[in-house]
C-alpha cells in the first residue's frame, strides 16, 4: 500500500487496520500516519466503558453499537481486554444473518493486547481512536478492563466515560470507589436481573453525594441488562445528554484542550526518554557512571546535571 494515512482517508478498511497495527507495534512510519490524520480528527464522539472483568462491558459495547447503526451512526469499537476478547456477536452478527456474508461497513472493531507496559497502551488506545476518527467513525467506544490507574489513563482518551458495575460485588465497591467516582459520567449497573441492583444503587448514590462537591453534572445511574438488551436505549440517550451538557457549558472544548497538553507532554516525556537512553543506557555509559558513583568519585547529582548540560547543547 503506497500511502497508508491517505487510505485510511478515503475509507480503506485494510488501511485503517494497517494503521492501528503501525501504532500498536510502534512501527517507524506511525508517526507520519498520525501527522497525516490529524487535521481530520476531531469529529467523533469518544465513549469509554469501563469497569470490573465479567461485568458486562463486551456485551454493552456490542448493544451500544447495534443501537448506534439503527440511528444510522458509524462505529468504530476498540476492546482492551486480554481476558475476554471481543466477538462483535450482536453487531456483526444480525448482519452477517441479513446481508449473506458481507460484513457492515459502518463498523470497525479492533482488539488491542496488553503486551508491553500499559502507559505505553494508553497512548496507543489514543492514536487508534483518532485514526478511527479520521477513517470517519461517528461514535468510537473503548472498552477497558479494570478500575486502577492505566485504565484511567486509557479512559482519559474519552469525551464521556461509563462505568459498569454489577450487584453482589459486596465490600468491593469500597476498594474501588476511588478510582471510579471520579472517572464515571455515567454509572451502568448491569445485570440487574441479577439480585442486589436496586441495594447497589443505593449505595453509588450515597457515594456521589457523600463527594460533597456541587456539580452541574450529577452522574446518572442506569440499569441494564445487556445480554437482554434491555436498558440499552436509555444509555444511548444518556450518552446524549452528557454530550450534550459537555458541548453547551464548554466543558468538551476543556477535556480535549487537557489532552491535547496530556499528549504533548506525554510524547516529549517518551522522546526525552528514549534520548537519554540511547545516550546513556545502551552505550554502557550508565553502567560506568554507577561505578563511579559508587566508588564515591562524584554524585548522581553532579551526574545528572552533566548530561542535562551535554543534552542541551
Ligand atoms: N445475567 C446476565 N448476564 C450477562 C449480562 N450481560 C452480560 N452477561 C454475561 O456476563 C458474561 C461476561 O460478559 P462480558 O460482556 O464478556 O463482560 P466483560 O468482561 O465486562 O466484557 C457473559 O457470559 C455475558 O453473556 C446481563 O445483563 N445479565
Ligand atoms: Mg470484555
Amino acid at each position: 500500500m503506497e500511502n497508508i494515512a491517505e487510505e485510511v482517508l478515503k475509507g480503506n478498511r485494510l488501511a485503517l487496520s494497517r494503521a492501528i497495527t503501525a501504532i500498536e507495534n510502534e512501527h517507524e512510519n506511525a508517526t507520519e500516519i498520525m501527522k497525516t490524520l490529524y487535521p481530520h480528527t476531531g469529529h467523533a464522539y469518544v465513549l469509554g466503558v469501563t469497569g470490573p472483568p465479567g461485568a458486562g462491558k463486551s456485551t454493552l459495547t456490542d448493544k451500544l453499537a447495534k443501537e448506534y447503526r439503527q440511528q444510522g451512526k458509524t462505529v468504530g469499537i476498540i476492546a482492551i481486554d486480554p481476558s475476554s476478547p471481543f466477538s462483535g456477536g450482536a453487531i456483526l452478527g444480525d448482519r452477517i444473518r441479513m446481508n449473506g456474508l458481507t460484513l457492515d461497513e459502518g463498523v470497525f472493531i479492533r482488539s488491542m493486547g496488553t503486551r508491553g507496559s500499559l502507559g505505553g497502551l494508553s497512548h496507543k488506545t489514543a492514536d487508534a481512536v483518532k485514526a478511527m476518527d479520521a477513517f470517519g467513525m461517528d461514535v468510537i467506544l473503548v472498552e477497558t478492563v479494570g478500575v486502577g490507574q492505566s485504565e484511567v489513563d486509557i479512559v482519559r482518551a474519552a469525551d464521556t466515560t461509563m462505568v459498569v458495575l454489577i450487584p453482589g460485588m459486596g465490600d468491593d465497591i469500597q476498594a474501588i470507589k476511588a478510582g471510579i467516582l471520579e472517572i464515571g459520567d455515567i454509572f451502568t449497573i448491569n445485570k440487574a436481573d441479577h439480585d442486589g441492583a436496586d441495594k447497589l444503587a443505593t449505595e453509588l448514590n450515597m457515594m456521589l453525594d457523600l463527594d460533597g462537591v456541587e456539580k452541574d453534572w450529577r452522574p446518572p445511574i442506569l440499569k441494564a441488562i445487556a445480554s437482554q438488551n434491555i436498558g440499552i436505549a436509555e444509555v444511548v440517550a444518556t450518552f446524549q445528554k452528557h454530550y450534550d451538557y459537555i458541548r453547551s457549558t464548554g466543558e468538551l472544548t476543556a477535556r480535549r484542550t487537557e489532552r491535547t497538553k496530556n499528549e504533548m507532554l506525554d510524547l516529549l516525556d517518551g522522546r526525552i526518554g528514549s534520548y537519554v537512553r540511547s545516550k546513556i543506557v545502551d552505550n554502557g555509559k550508565l553502567d560506568a557512571y554507577v561505578e563511579d558513583i559508587k566508588a564515591r568519585k562524584t554524585d548522581p547529582y553532579t551526574v545528572v546535571e552533566g548530561i542535562m548540560q551535554d543534552m542541551l547543547k
